[in-house]
């Protein structure tokens, strides 16, 4: 594909219509520079990590690129503040956040000259922000993986597309080329990935949660946490089963934080998929193969743009 320029592809200065998500554990320096290097906009997810650790990966992604890229703030760290902090002294380009509300930090950013782009679940938060002054949304659908709002990405994107004026980004469920395709048809101008690059070969996740997305099945990923107001989406294994039983029994918000408690880091860094927490989309069942981040990216543009030819044939 020659060009599918967007305002969001202006805005950040970037080759094509993608952005990376900002998984916890998994988006760091290697992951980022991929896919910013490969036309895309690669992302820092600090989740949870100290201030210290994100700075050393922003400069870590600056030697290894020169290209655009951003860091997504997830808004319940203990650390966020200090990380808004950090982002704005080292001048990043972009920021997404996640899981909040960032109004508290948005005069710092846009002082430092920062594309802000808050991931939302709602209407109600995207023209919030919008009159805040943020750049754009990502309008992330419940097909994804990790923390999730209520709607669907069907629903939800045409709804803020038509809610607000600025550029929204499409996430959840997008795999490939049809997904992507589908997003813009639904007014997004740029789609947001996260299962598909967690099986890049850039993506320093353990071999066997590449294999468990991989190996996935359509029906193979769960919604744990709705009790708690918190609801993660996970593929199912053993500590899943348990976390539901729990919650049918009514067990404590402390019981079940317990069931999870390093459950992402056991599963991206020790491997351990039976009982670790293996965050990914509905879409880990149409995932087969790793493959590297421009592949998924040139992938992912030539289906789209075969699409969007086919659109012009059903109309002459
Ligand atoms: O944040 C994500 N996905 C995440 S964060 C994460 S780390 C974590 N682990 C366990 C528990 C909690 C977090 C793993 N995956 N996606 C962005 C996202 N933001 N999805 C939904 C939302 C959201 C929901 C409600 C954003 C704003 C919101 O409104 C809050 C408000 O104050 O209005």
């Amino acid at each position: 594909m020659k060009n599918m320029k967007t305002r969001i592809t202006e805005l950040l200065g970037i080759e094509y219509p993608i952005i990376q998500g900002g998984m916890a554990w998994v988006a760091e320096h290697n992951l980022a520079a991929a896919v910013s290097e490969a036309g895309g906009l690669g992302l820092i997810g600090a989740a949870n990590a100290p201030a210290e650790w994100v700075r050393d990966e922003i400069r870590k992604t600056r030697e290894m690129t020169d290209k655009p890229f951003g860091v997504n703030i997830m808004l319940l760290s203990p650390h966020a503040e200090e990380v808004a902090k950090i982002v704005a002294e080292e001048k990043v380009k972009v920021v997404t956040t996640g899981a909040g509300n960032p109004e508290k930090y948005l005069e710092m950013w846009k002082a430092a000259g920062i594309k802000v782009i808050p991931v939302v679940a709602s209407t109600a938060l995207a023209r919030r922000m919008e009159r805040c002054g943020v750049d754009a949304v990502v309008a992330e659908g419940c097909e994804s993986g990790g923390h999730i709002g209520e709607l669907t990405t069907m629903a939800l994107v045409p709804q803020i597309a038509d809610a607000v004026e600025i550029p929204v980004i499409g996430a959840g469920g997008v795999g490939d080329g049809r997904g992507m395709a589908a997003m813009f048809m639904l007014g997004a101008e740029a789609v947001q990935i996260g299962t598909r690059f967690v099986v890049s070969n850039e993506s320093i996740v353990h071999e066997n949660y590449k294999q468990r997305i991989i190996s996935a099945k359509d029906i193979d990923s769960v919604v744990t946490g709705r009790s708690t107001g918190h609801p993660v989406r996970t593929i199912r294994n053993k500590t899943t089963r348990e976390y539901l039983k729990l919650e049918k029994e009514g067990a404590s918000f402390e019981e079940l934080e317990h069931l999870t408690l390093g459950g992402l880091r056991k599963a991206v860094v020790e491997g351990d998929v039976a009982y670790g927490s293996v965050m990914a989309g509905q879409i880990a069942g149409l995932i087969s193969k790793e493959q590297s981040c421009k592949e998924i990216i040139e992938e992912l543009m030539t289906e789209t743009e075969a699409l969007f030819r086919r659109c012009g044939t059903w109309v002459n």
